[in-house]
Order: C-alpha cells, then structure tokens, then sequence
C-alpha cells in the first residue's frame, strides 16, 4: 500500500479538511495496517502550489487551485500503480477524487468506481448550486458527459476516463435535481440509502460485484466520502446528512470489496476535525475512518491471523 495523502481544501468553502490526513495519521493508521501484514509506505503530505489569483470561473470555485492540486495527485497516483503498489488516499475534500481516479486509470486503464456517499458529486460546473467541485468531481470522469463541461483554467489536463457503466453509487440520500436528472440520463447503478433499507448491505454488495463483474472484472477503485456514514457515528465532516450507514454496514462494504481481490485504490476523503463539536465526535469520525481502511486491507471481524503462525508448544 501506498499511501499519498493530500491535505487540500478548496474543493469546499470550510476550513479543516485539510487536517484530515494528519488527524487519520495520528490514529495509528499506518501502525495498524503494519500489524495486519500489510507493507505500507507513506509519502507523507502531498505539497500543493499556492494558487494566489483564483477568481470564480462562471459560479464554480478555486478552479485553478483544484486544477493544479490534481494534477499532481494524478501523477503521486500514476507513480504508485506503475510500481504495482494498491494507492491510499487520504483527503483532503472529495474534488481529489478527480486526480486519484485520473492518476489510477492512466495506469491501469478502465476501471470499475465504487462511490460510497451521501452525495453523488456528479453536478458539472454548469448544474452546480454551490459551485464547489467537491460536487462536481464525478462530472469532469465520465466520458458521457464530456461534452457538457466547459473548458475551465488548469483543467485541460483532464481526460474522462470512467464510462458510467463502471460506476456504482451506495448510501446517496442527498442529491440535486440535476444530480438525479444525469444519473437517470446516463443509467448509473445507484443503491441509495432507500435500496440499502430494502435489500440489506449484504445484498447491496453482491449486486455491486455481480454488476461490476458482468463483462471484464476491472481494477476497483473505491471512492470513500465520511459522509456516507450516519453523522451520529462521523459527525466531523463538511456536509453531513441525516439517515447515513451505520458503522457496521460501511465497514461491511470495505470487508465485501476486499475480498473481490480487485481493490486497486481506495480514496478516504472529507474528514475535517473541525467540523466535530467534541473531541469524542472527532475521535469517533477518525476511528471510523481507520476501520474503514483496515476493512479495505484485509481486517476481518471474525479475527485475523498469519499464514506462518504455530502455535507455541509447551
Ligand atoms: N450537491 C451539492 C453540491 O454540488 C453538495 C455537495 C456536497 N458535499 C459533499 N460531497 N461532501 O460529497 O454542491
Ligand atoms: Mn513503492
Ligand atoms: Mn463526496
Ligand atoms: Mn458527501
């Protein structure tokens, strides 16, 4: 595991998110996955160039600073796979998802996207009500939208990549008209928070892989937002939303992607300690956190041991 880790904000107005690699960090991650055999090595903050001049372009935000950020994250990302190693990143906001799925196709070539979050990021610059690109990520990807995004500054770099047939939401629960209007236009497979009531994380999974697997078994990218786990559980992000995944669920899905054997990267992305009101609903937003990625790098819950163990004789 390779873990590039970009402490950036501008894809969002709120300040913090940018601590969310380091609070990660601090909650032993690298430590924890060490001790459950995983060969990890961590590049450490990603530095990102000082955009100073960044005038909104139409209504979107720091297009330039979320431009050049990605650019280098795509090439941090395209390192690491051409190495053969499986690419961790830790946000930072979600707009990273641009460089870390850029950076990981360039190497490998298609992928499946598996989207865990509240939202779908899919506005593009022209349907965004915010106009921040944390979401919008999902829009400057896919091939079929291409034609509706507009040429925007220290975006040119970008080539859509991801074919909406490869991508497969779970937990949505709060998405824009024009939001639902492309995933229904383009036939995206979504399990929002309602399809997860009605078949179970269980089933919602089996369906992902089965969907995802159809024709070529890709490498997976997952694509984790915090959000996507009920507040109650991960209130310390930007944008939280009521009705989310329980703990156990969201580390189901890790569990369930890990043993495709196809989890190629894994974004972790939108914790912002600032955002908790406590230090316990921080801890317990970072905890989840770590979890999640130890799910995604071979944690079982019904315990874990080494092939080479023997038990000590007497
Ligand atoms: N859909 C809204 C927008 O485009 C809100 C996006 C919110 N935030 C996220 N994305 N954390 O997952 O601005
Ligand atoms: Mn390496
Ligand atoms: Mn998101
Ligand atoms: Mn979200």
């Amino acid at each position: 595991l390779d873990f590039s880790s970009s402490p950036f904000s501008r894809g969002q107005p709120r300040v913090g998110v940018d601590r969310g690699p380091d609070v990660i960090r601090a909650a032993g991650l690298v430590h924890r996955l060490h001790e459950q055999g995983c060969a990890v090595k961590d590049y450490g903050n990603l530095t990102f160039e000082e955009v100073v001049v960044d005038e909104p372009v139409g209504a979107v935000k720091c297009v330039r600073a979320v431009g050049s950020a990605n650019q280098r994250l795509s090439e941090a990302v395209q390192n690491v796979k051409r190495d053969g190693h499986t690419s961790v990143l830790l946000g930072g906001d979600h707009s990273l998802a641009i460089g870390s799925i850029h950076g990981h196709s360039a190497a490998v070539g298609d992928l499946s996207v598996v989207w865990v979050d509240a939202h779908a990021d899919i506005n593009t610059p022209l349907t965004s009500p915010t106009g921040n690109i944390h979401g919008q990520p999902m829009s400057y990807l896919l091939h079929e939208l291409q034609s509706k995004i507009p040429v925007l500054p220290n975006f040119t770099w970008i080539k859509p990549c991801v074919s909406a047939k490869d991508l497969v939401y779970i937990g949505l629960r709060d998405v824009d008209p024009e939001e639902h209007y492309i995933l229904k236009l383009l036939g995206v497979k979504v399990f929002s928070m309602s399809a997860v009531d009605q078949l179970g994380v269980a089933r919602v999974m089996e369906e992902t892989c089965d969907y995802l697997s159809a024709r070529v078994k890709k490498p997976i990218h997952l694509s984790f937002d915090i959000d996507a786990i009920d507040p109650s559980i991960t209130p310390a992000t930007g944008t939280p939303v009521v009705g989310g995944l329980t703990y156990r669920e969201g580390v189901y899905i890790t569990e369930h992607l890990c043993q495709t054997g196809l989890l190629s990267a894994v974004d972790m992305v939108e914790v912002n300690p600032l955002r908790g009101q406590t230090e316990q609903e921080v801890q317990s937003t970072v905890h989840t956190a770590v979890d999640l990625l130890l799910g995604c790098f071979g944690r079982r819950r019904e315990g874990n041991h080494s092939s080479d163990y023997i038990l000590p004789e007497p």
